[in-house]
């Protein structure tokens, strides 16, 4: 049995021997881990804790925010503020910027983050999980929102931690994807499976199938041939899945291929789509990438888009890179030249 390798060995390791992350990033991240860790404590008391059922409150997209969405963004935001190695922080549950209070010390780095992804399956006992991404504080006086608008290429550090019949954390510095399984009996992350790889092909798709009637003409196409199966363009059966948390979602598709679209649609159109860039499409994307995989809006990388809004929405299509180069080429060839 070879010796098991804990989170913060592997950092260690990749900031002493191969250079790879400064010390106050490799900090951050074992608080972030740390977090996530008392996140699920919470998460697997359910009914038991009084954490499940509304916050009677809405966040910014204004969906309703469950009791466990405010206590996982209290977590998040109680174990990063004071260890001077954060700027700022900023959430899908938070309107604004959260500026480390000046009786912290201030570092160089921006945490964005979805605290509790997934919301809608915490009372259903289904998996849901922490995203999060880690950027840079541009040089300047002030701190504002602005320095946050930076494209998903600037991440560097990204990551979510799965709260499921496992508590996994899943994280790039940009080397590669790493796996963590957490050892309860331990209290620690362990490493699992490093240099993970997203096989290029696939035949399992996921979309939420109810929205059909309110795509556009290239989503509608590549379902379609999917679903004609052997018989029809694609020559193969394709199955389905779709767990309405991303997170697990995608931590499927790392594990075992699949392409994952949450595209535009009819209902709301002007809104980009569903998803949000800076806290959920970044840094899935860059995990996606890194993993081998492909990561677009239908149009360009996720990871090349400039944001305008803190809280901008984005389609997303992304997984086995043949999958998503597909249907990348199917928006290409509808849209006008
Ligand atoms: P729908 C969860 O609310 C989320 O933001 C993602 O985690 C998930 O992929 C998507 O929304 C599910 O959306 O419309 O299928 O409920």
């Amino acid at each position: 049995m070879a010796k098991s390798i804990s989170l913060t060995r592997y950092l260690v390791e990749q900031q002493r021997v191969d250079g790879l992350i400064p010390s106050q990033l490799r900090l951050l991240l074992e608080v972030v881990a740390r977090a996530c860790k008392s996140i699920s404590h919470s998460v697997n008391k359910g009914a038991l804790g009084e954490v499940l059922g509304s916050a009677g409150s809405e966040n910014v997209q204004g969906e309703i925010q469950k009791k466990l969405d405010i206590i996982a963004n209290e977590v998040l935001i109680e174990a990063n503020e004071w260890g001077g190695h954060l700027a700022a922080m900023a959430s899908e549950e938070m309107d604004g910027i959260y500026q480390v209070p000046n009786r912290y010390p201030r570092g160089e780095y921006l945490l964005l983050f979805d605290p509790l992804d997934g919301s809608s399956n915490i009372d259903v006992n289904v998996s849901i999980g922490t995203i999060f991404s880690v950027l840079l504080k541009p040089e300047g006086p002030q701190l504002a929102e602005q320095d946050f608008l930076q494209a998903g290429s600037q991440q560097v550090a990204a990551g979510y931690c799965v709260y499921g019949p496992q508590t996994t954390l899943v994280l790039t510095v940009g080397h590669g994807v790493a796996m963590f399984t957490l050892d309860r009996e331990q209290g620690s992350f362990v490493l699992t499976q490093e240099d993970v790889r997203i096989p290029e092909d696939t035949q399992e798709f996921a979309i939420n199938m109810s929205n059909m009637r309110h795509w556009d003409a290239p989503t509608t196409r590549y379902i379609q041939e999917c679903l004609q199966g052997r018989d029809g363009p694609r020559g193969k059966d394709f199955n389905m899945r779709w767990i309405a948390s991303m997170v697990a979602d995608v931590h499927r598709i790392l594990t075992r291929g699949g392409v994952f679209l949450y595209p535009w649609d009819k209902r709301e159109p002007n809104q980009a789509g569903k998803l949000r860039l800076m806290y959920e499409a970044n840094p899935m994307a860059w995990l996606v990438e890194q993993a081998g995989g492909g990561a677009t809006n239908g149009h360009r990388r996720i990871l090349d888009i400039a944001p305008a809004q803190l809280h901008q929405r984005v389609s997303v299509v992304l997984g086995s890179k043949n999958e998503v180069e597909r249907v990348t080429q199917y928006y290409a060839q509808a849209t006008p030249a």
